[in-house]
């Protein structure tokens, strides 16, 4: 893919274009959350679709000239619905926040109450957190991880439930290494008569390929970002039982957005398309085998894992035991040097501030991407570890960027 005629039209905005292409490829994206879409969503995503106006749903739309609009959404939910296994599914949220404000407005009232898990403890903004618009419609409080074990503690969950009893609890985080018991989550919100949301953002590829376990059924909503581990370019989904479907439909438009971007609806279609592919699994499978070679090889050097380990597509690391004078952002910005781009991360009990956290989180998903496999995973690690060791050595970030400049090589992205 080239930028020849935004070049001819405008340099400054081709040289960042050309510049980012160049820096997905030379450096390790580790940020748990990003991954790398095909060359075929990227197209999508770029389609002539960014003019149409859509409002509406597939054959009842608010203009004119929907077909080819109408084919792609419905094509994005077909496939969505195959994927998890969906009674129903919204495409149209524009991210994992927005599909969370769908649920939102559809099922609560301003000032109604919401019990999720706490930021620094794994959960995302918006679940609740006072900056926030969850935060400031609603009333929430927050159940946490065990400090000893760093798994949600269930029954303590439940029995906050049963004291502050919720309209809804939210479960699925953003920072959290281990599978998640739904099963725990619906009896607790039986127990108290709330809705249960189960928000996938980080897992919906491994869930989609049976790697990791699935809320779709267990749960009334289900929400995820589609540019994750799912790799169907940037957006967001919501699905529920059928039941919902009207209110969250009218929760997402008119309720909470404009029309729809359906060249980000092309991208997922096209992406929800890859993951049909049996391959699919084979990738999301790689991704938690890396992940489990990359947080054993750092323990293996003294470092601390959140919670000991991973099961997911990311790990999580105190580096409080190992490294008490060394923050998250100096770990961060040290390896951005070398050319692996992770970031800095709050771990429960934080001492520090979530801008200067104690922890990184590191992710799996678009090394996958790029062919790693668990021993290249064991190099990246070891190669973490070398910055960690040395944050301000000079000689040890030049020597970890160039063994970084190998391994792209070997392994290239969007040639
Ligand atoms: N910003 C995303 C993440 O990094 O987890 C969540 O929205």
């Amino acid at each position: 893919m080239s930028y020849d005629t935004v070049r001819e039209q405008d340099p400054a905005v081709a040289d960042a274009l050309s510049g980012e292409r160049r820096r997905q490829n030379d450096t390790l994206a580790m940020i748990a959350s990003e991954n790398h879409v095909s060359e075929a969503v990227l197209e999508a995503q770029s389609s002539e679709l960014t003019n149409k106006y859509a409002e509406g749903y597939p054959d009842e739309r608010y203009y004119g000239g929907c077909g080819h609009a109408d084919t792609v959404e419905q094509l994005a939910i077909d496939r969505a619905e195959e994927l998890w296994g969906a009674e129903h599914v919204n495409v149209q949220p524009h991210s994992g926040t927005q599909a969370n404000m769908g649920v939102y407005l559809a099922m609560l009232e301003p000032g109604d109450r919401i019990l999720s898990l706490e930021l620094e403890h794994g959960g995302h903004l918006s679940h609740g957190h006072p900056a926030n618009f969850a935060g400031k419609t609603y009333d929430v409080e927050q159940y946490h991880v065990d400090p000893e074990t760093g798994y949600v503690d269930y029954e303590a969950m439940r029995e906050h439930a049963e004291a502050f009893d919720p309209h809804i609890i939210v479960a699925g985080y953003s920072a959290y290494p281990r599978d998640i018991d739904w099963e725990a989550f619906r009896e607790a919100a039986d127990a108290v008569d709330a809705y249960l949301l189960a928000d996938i953002a980080h897992v919906t590829g491994l869930v989609a390929a049976g790697v990791h376990s699935s809320p779709v059924g267990i749960a009334d909503f289900v929400t995820g970002s589609t540019h994750k581990t799912i790799r169907a370019g940037r957006g967001g989904i919501i699905m529920c039982h059928e039941g919902y479907a009207d209110d969250v439909d009218a929760a997402v438009f008119p309720g909470g957005q404009g029309g729809p971007l359906l060249h980000n609806i092309a991208g997922k279609a096209v992406g929800f398309g890859e993951a049909l592919d049996p391959a699919f699994e084979e990738y999301a499978q790689q991704v938690v085998d890396n992940a489990e070679a990359l947080g054993e090889r750092l323990q293996e050097h003294g470092l601390s894992l959140v919670s000991g380990g991973t099961d997911t597509h990311l790990v999580l690391v105190d580096l409080r035991d190992s490294h008490p004078d060394t923050t998250g952002k100096d770990v961060e910005e040290s390896l951005e040097e070398a050319g692996i781009v992770l970031n800095a991360n709050t771990v429960p009990g934080e001492t520090r501030s979530a801008f200067n956290p104690s922890g990184i989180r590191a992710g799996t998903p678009a090394l996958a991407t790029r062919g790693f496999d668990e021993d290249a995973c064991r190099e990246v690690a070891d190669l973490i570890v070398e910055v960690v060791d040395n944050p301000d050595d000079k000689q040890v970030t030049s020597e970890v960027d160039d063994r970084v400049d190998e391994l792209t090589d070997e392994y290239p992205m969007y040639e």
